[in-house]
């Protein structure tokens, strides 16, 4: 049992071998902070292992601090600057952490606790490690010591502070050091050194031209100062400011009148020999930095690690029925582009073969049934991460675990009724991603025209390039007649047929294959609805609605379903080989046009008269949904 002295006390202090074998002899975990003598334990910790003991009670736990020069087994710790955390566990070496990084030391200590607990519960074997970090250093040469990585979360700020010769002269350093984490202020990297006459003159450049600049070079560079990155733990948004107002101003007579608290205040000489340096600012700060520490790396937040990639997301039948628009209203709430998005009615071939590991589990039938009971919307998202926040925000496969543990995760929240199969599919992996996207949106090549005195040709060129379609062929041709009633047959028996024969054949018009995923669907998109005054309204950035004359005139043609494109193609440009084999790659379902284009066309038929109203499907959404497709794919084309 703990004696009364360990209750009250939350870390043994450990000062010498005798102490440092008793407490690597307590049964359980101990995580020891081993501390330089000039700067004292972390305190930047201790509240972090306070409420752990509160919350975990465990008898197994056990916290100490060791200071490195009293104890031998710490001699290679000496002269460290970086707060070191050592984790032992019977007598053994269990686990390492340098630097004081709550969340990760919240996890280690709760990780190797567990460990610890089923070694002596179950006896499974210890893992007993080294301290890699030791035996590195053994190998490389001293001066060097202050090129280990330092990491500084970079959505913290941080200041390069100094403590200057005269107080480090007066013996005064590691009273003031054990002041500035008192303060709140997090020491990430620490040096003791002399600074050249060169030095000073680099590092102070900006007064070279103040009187007292000589003074400055001779003070400075007179005996060793303490270099200090400082960062600050609590609700600090900003450290600069903080660290300025916590040494005072840089007179030493108005710091005493004005702050008499603050450290130049106390420490500080006189007028240049001020005891204590902060950066200006954060761009000083990090010259500053670089000045002292080359090699000091900044850890990137996630966010800035993280590169722009693509995910599939799939909106199951169910759920694509009752919940789209909350759903498309989520994706982009949390920052999702949506690139590409088609609906498809999927066949059972399509789904065993895309679901193809899938294929032996239990669950497989209800899968199934699932996926071919309705169109699925399928969605090509953009964002930093993409992957990985798109699960993330998907929450557990399981709809049971789903509800329980994340009622606010998306497969919760839209289970549309259906208890056997979440409703929302997310790419396992980037490259995972890219496959089932090209699954979904195939490289299809479409057939363009830029129809006769069309207007600002170069730009839709420009444009057409611009948003990313290979122009895999193209001509300039005058239609015949003929031509031009064949082109446009499936319009024989509208009322405009003949004014549109005779519009396509009035001059010449440019002909040109696109190659793109998905490239009959976005360049149909690209165009705008077919009546140029629709687009204006409805997606002002179109290319109709930019170009177009009027309904008829309307500027450029685009196949409406892979089927016609193909067909189309051929017509124009004979047996194009290969590459028109692309539309009915093998991973691409032959999509029935009709339906995945239901959107739009019900769109047209909604506004365009000349629409075979048969086809008239509308739903309420379907602008509205159109439109944001349209915008953000523009958003995503200009970045
Ligand atoms: P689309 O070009 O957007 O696919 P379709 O309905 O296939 O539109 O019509 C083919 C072409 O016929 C249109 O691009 C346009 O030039 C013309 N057209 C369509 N509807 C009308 C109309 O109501 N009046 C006059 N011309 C029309
Ligand atoms: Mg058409």
């Amino acid at each position: 049992m703990a004696g009364k002295k360990k209750e009250n006390t939350l870390q043994v202090n450990i000062t010498n071998d005798e102490q440092w074998n008793d407490v690597l002899a307590m049964k359980g975990l101990t995580v020891v902070d081993v501390y330089q003598q000039w700067c004292g334990p972390c305190r930047a910790v201790m509240s972090l292992f306070r409420k752990m003991k509160n919350e975990l009670g465990d008898d197994l736990l056990h916290f100490a601090t060791a200071e490195a020069d009293s104890i031998e087994a710490l001699e290679k710790y000496r002269g460290k600057c970086e707060p070191t955390f050592l984790f032992y566990a019977g007598g053994e070496l269990v686990g390492v952490l340098r630097g004081p990084n709550a969340p990760l030391l919240q996890k280690t200590i709760q990780e190797e606790l567990k460990k610890e607990t089923n070694v002596l519960e179950h006896g499974t074997g210890r893992k007993v490690v080294k301290d890699e970090g030791l035996i590195e250093e053994e190998e490389v040469n001293d001066d060097h010591q202050h090129d280990e990585d330092v990491m500084v979360p970079a959505h913290k700020s941080y200041t390069v502070a100094l403590i200057k010769p005269d107080v480090v002269a007066h013996g005064k350093a590691n009273e003031i050091i054990m002041k500035i984490q008192d303060a709140g202020f997090v020491i990430l990297a620490h040096e003791e050194r002399t600074l050249t006459e060169a030095e000073v003159q680099d590092f102070y450049q900006h007064k070279a031209t103040e009187p007292y600049f000589q003074e400055l070079i001779q003070f400075m560079s007179s005996g060793p100062s303490h270099v200090l990155v400082i960062s600050k733990t609590e609700e600090c948004d900003d450290v600069i400011p903080a660290w300025r107002e916590f040494i005072g101003p840089p007179d030493i007579e108005e710091a005493k009148m004005k702050q008499p608290e603050s450290l130049r205040a106390q420490y500080g000489t006189k007028s240049v020999f001020n005891g204590l340096h902060g950066s200006n600012d954060s761009e000083r700060a990090s010259r500053e930095l670089a000045f002292f520490f080359p090699n000091f790396r900044m850890a990137m937040a996630d966010s800035e690690q993280e590169t722009v990639e693509r995910t599939l997301a799939l909106i199951r039948p169910d759920a694509a029925r009752e919940n789209r628009e909350e759903i498309l209203a989520r994706i982009h709430e949390s920052g999702f582009t949506v690139a590409m998005q088609r609906e498809v009615m999927l066949s059972e071939e399509q789904v065993r073969q895309f679901y193809s590991s899938h294929l032996q589990e239990e669950y497989f039938p209800r899968l199934m049934e699932c996926m071919t009971s309705g169109p699925v919307l399928a969605l090509a998202l953009v964002k930093q991460g993409a992957v990985k926040h798109w699960r993330g925000i998907l929450g557990p496969k399981d709809l049971i675990q789903a509800k329980n543990e994340e009622p606010e995760c998306l497969r919760a929240q839209f289970s549309a009724g259906n208890p056997s199969v979440n409703q929302l599919h997310g790419s396992g992996s980037p490259e995972e991603a890219e496959r089932e996207i090209r699954f979904f949106f195939p490289t299809e090549q479409t057939l363009a025209v830029i129809k006769p005195d069309t207007e600002h040709r170069e730009e839709i060129l420009k444009e057409i390039r611009a948003r990313g379609f290979t122009i895999s062929h193209m001509k300039d041709t005058v239609l015949s007649r003929d031509m031009a009633e064949e082109f446009y047959k499936e319009h024989r028996d509208k009322p405009f047929f003949s004014q549109l024969v005779d519009y396509m054949c009035r001059g010449p018009c440019s002909v040109l294959v696109l190659t793109k995923e998905n490239a009959v669907e976005e360049w149909r998109a690209t165009m705008g609805p077919t009546d140029p005054s629709v687009a204006r309204e409805m997606a002002p950035e179109s290319l109709r609605a930019r170009f177009a004359k009027d309904v008829l005139e309307n500027g450029v043609h685009g196949s409406s379903n892979t089927k016609h494109a193909h067909e189309k193609i051929q017509f124009i440009f004979g047996d194009i080989d290969s590459e028109s084999d692309l539309i009915h790659d093998a991973a691409s379902p032959p999509l029935e046009a009709e339906e995945s284009f239901a959107e739009l066309k019900n769109l047209q038929a909604s506004r365009s008269p000349s629409f075979d109203q048969k086809k008239n499907q509308t739903e309420p959404s379907t602008t509205f949904v159109y439109n944001r497709l349209l915008k953000e794919y523009s958003r995503f084309i200009t970045g």
